[in-house]
């Protein structure tokens, strides 16, 4: 079986967000007409305690973009974005949550970042996704969302290394793009792990 995982598609990320990804609001509604090809649907969701420690606002005198380490693992620093509870964490208001199975909640720990859907940063938290997913089945993902070169990577990257089949549907995705290619780059990554990518309209 199959499943259609949507990642982190909330208001934060979307422009005008605290963390705005440019043109994220673009595959809303892409993203709803691939939900209707789908019978098996989850979700995940970036949600962040206040005193998260890839906000830049918590580590004295550092700035937005640089580098710290974070217990042993290099974190770039974020606005702060994504906070439990805030209206930045929901979802987009136009996005269909209506046959959704379940959403895993991810970044939940302020002392590790979890870009990944499955797995924090450090591969030791675990948001039960892997074993839902199993349990339901599912063999086979399929990958939208934001952001094509954050956590919509490393959620193809470890679904890979969890023996999902996995699919990237590249035009449902946007880029942060730090540095200009980071899109590109992070497509050539997925598809050297194993991944397939596609498009929307190859569904
Ligand atoms: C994300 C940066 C920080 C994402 C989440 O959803 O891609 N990026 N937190
Ligand atoms: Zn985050």
């Amino acid at each position: 079986m199959k499943a259609l995982v949507i990642v982190d598609v909330q208001n934060d990320f979307i422009p005008g967000g605290a963390l705005a990804v440019k043109e994220g609001d673009q595959i809303v509604p892409i993203i709803n007409s691939i939900q209707q090809k789908f019978d098996f649907i989850v979700a995940t969701q970036d949600w962040h305690p206040k005193d998260h420690g890839s906000f830049a606002s918590n580590h004295h005198g550092k700035e937005i973009g640089e580098f710290i380490d974070l217990n042993g693992i290099q974190q770039i620093l974020w606005p702060v974005h994504c906070v439990q509870g805030s209206s930045g964490a929901d979802f987009h208001p136009h996005l269909s949550k209506k046959h959704w199975r379940a959403v895993f909640q991810k970044g939940t720990n302020p002392l590790v970042d979890s870009y990944s859907g499955f797995f924090d940063n450090n591969r030791q938290g675990d948001t039960g996704l892997s074993s839902f997913l199993k349990s339901q089945g599912i063999a086979e993902i399929f990958v939208c969302g934001l952001a094509t070169d954050y956590c919509v990577k490393f959620t193809v990257l470890d679904g890979l290394e969890e023996g999902f089949k996995v699919n990237l549907i590249a035009d449902a995705t946007r880029a942060v793009n730090l540095q200009p290619g980071d899109f590109e780059m992070a497509i050539e990554q997925m598809k050297n792990a194993g991944a397939t990518i596609l498009k929307a309209s190859d569904l």
